[in-house]
């Protein structure tokens, strides 16, 4: 397991690496060039970022994200030109080293939260918070604009402006897209980019859904085992993999999470792992909890166990937790809560480990 940390460079990123490297354990990054989807990722550009990340003692296998342009999840004639950008970032990313590289097939939004601080009565902390009922009185417009009223200046991942400002043109054109329409999308993207990876060494690693389930009627086809089998299949590869996201994965109680890991993990189908606990609420209905089990609903060693057992060698990072000790920091991407995070989750790790071998 290399143990990764989310990060979102020099400019926007309020954390130090330096800060970064001295939590126990932490051995690279999860990081990204802040560029809009579609776009052909510049070279000198990206050998600065991983000069500097290497610099600070960390690696940079991970991409999170090289996002995927709308008009290839719509399936749209211009798609072409942006899957040979994203074949050239893929050729230049390898080059440099990278070996996964996250991404979502989510139409319009990426995650969604209806409300980014909820005030958390136990311990004063505050983390991101979701009720489906909120959300039905605010519509994809209103949700849009109190995120961003929300995010403390910060622009979230998936929630860049340049996107969201085609919304309305861009929830039309889904009008009437079923689940299976933007699945033939996904294997014509898939059928382009998988060969290339293959040839060059890197695995593409697909987020779930988050929530896990669909939203504002749009088709969304990442969000169970099953949808992962079918996303598999589209094009049979060992570079076409899972992000598996406990977290988003874990919204819907009906998801068996680490029997969900052991299942891709055993197909060896995991490319990276996210790391994190949810509190059920109700019916889509949930907030985010610390990483300790006992905080939430999910058995972080049951999910520390399966990852041991079925893909030991996977690339994992703590996510989101709370914001805690008055950080003011990126909604869901605190320093201490993930750092505190990564710890119980080496300490878990270590803890299995040692029990494996005592008993072998
Ligand atoms: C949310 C993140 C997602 C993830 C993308 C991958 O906090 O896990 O935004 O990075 O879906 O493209």
């Amino acid at each position: 397991m290399k143990m990764t940390f989310r990060w979102y460079g020099s400019q926007s990123d309020p954390i130090p690496l330096k800060y970064v490297r001295q939590i126990p354990g932490m051995t690279g990054l999860m990081g990204l060039l802040d560029m809009p989807a579609g776009a052909d990722w510049p070279e000198d550009a990206f050998v600065s970022l991983k000069n500097e990340v290497n610099a600070a003692g960390l690696a940079l296998e991970v991409i999170e994200s090289v996002n995927v342009h709308e008009d290839i999840k719509m399936g749209l004639a211009s798609r072409d030109e942006y899957i040979e950008n994203y074949i050239s970032t893929i050729r230049m990313l390898a080059k440099h080293g990278v070996k996964v590289i996250v991404y979502n097939f989510m139409p319009v939004f990426d995650w969604l939260r209806t409300d980014l601080a909820r005030i958390i009565p136990e311990d004063g902390s505050n983390s991101l918070y979701f009720d489906e009922k909120d959300l039905g009185e605010m519509g994809p417009l209103e949700i849009v604009r109190k995120t961003a009223e929300d995010s403390k200046g910060f622009t979230l991942p998936g929630w860049e402006p340049e996107r969201l400002k085609l919304l309305e043109t861009t929830l039309k054109q889904y009008e009437g897209m079923t689940a299976d329409d933007l699945r033939a999308h996904y294997k014509y993207f898939l059928d382009a980019v998988i060969p290339v990876c293959e040839e060059c060494g890197v695995r593409m690693a697909c987020h779930p859904d988050d929530p896990a389930w669909p939203i504002f009627n749009l088709p969304r086809i990442a969000h169970s085992q099953d949808d992962f089998d079918k996303i598999i299949r589209l094009h049979d590869s060992r570079a076409n993999t899972v992000c598996l996201c406990t977290g988003s994965l874990g919204s819907d109680p009906k998801n068996d999470i680490p029997a969900i890991i052991r299942h891709f993990g055993q197909m060896d189908r995991i490319g990276a792992m996210h790391v994190r606990n949810v509190k059920y609420l109700g019916y889509h209905h949930f907030r985010e909890a610390s990483h300790l089990s006992s905080d939430g609903d999910l058995d972080m060693y049951a999910i520390m166990k399966a990852i041991y057992d079925t893909c030991p060698d996977t690339y994992i990072r703590p996510d989101h937790g709370r914001m805690i000790w008055d950080e003011a920091g990126r909604p869901g991407y605190g320093l201490y809560d993930r750092a505190l995070g990564a710890a119980y989750l080496n300490g878990l790790w270590e803890a299995i480990d040692k029990g494996e071998k005592a008993n072998a």
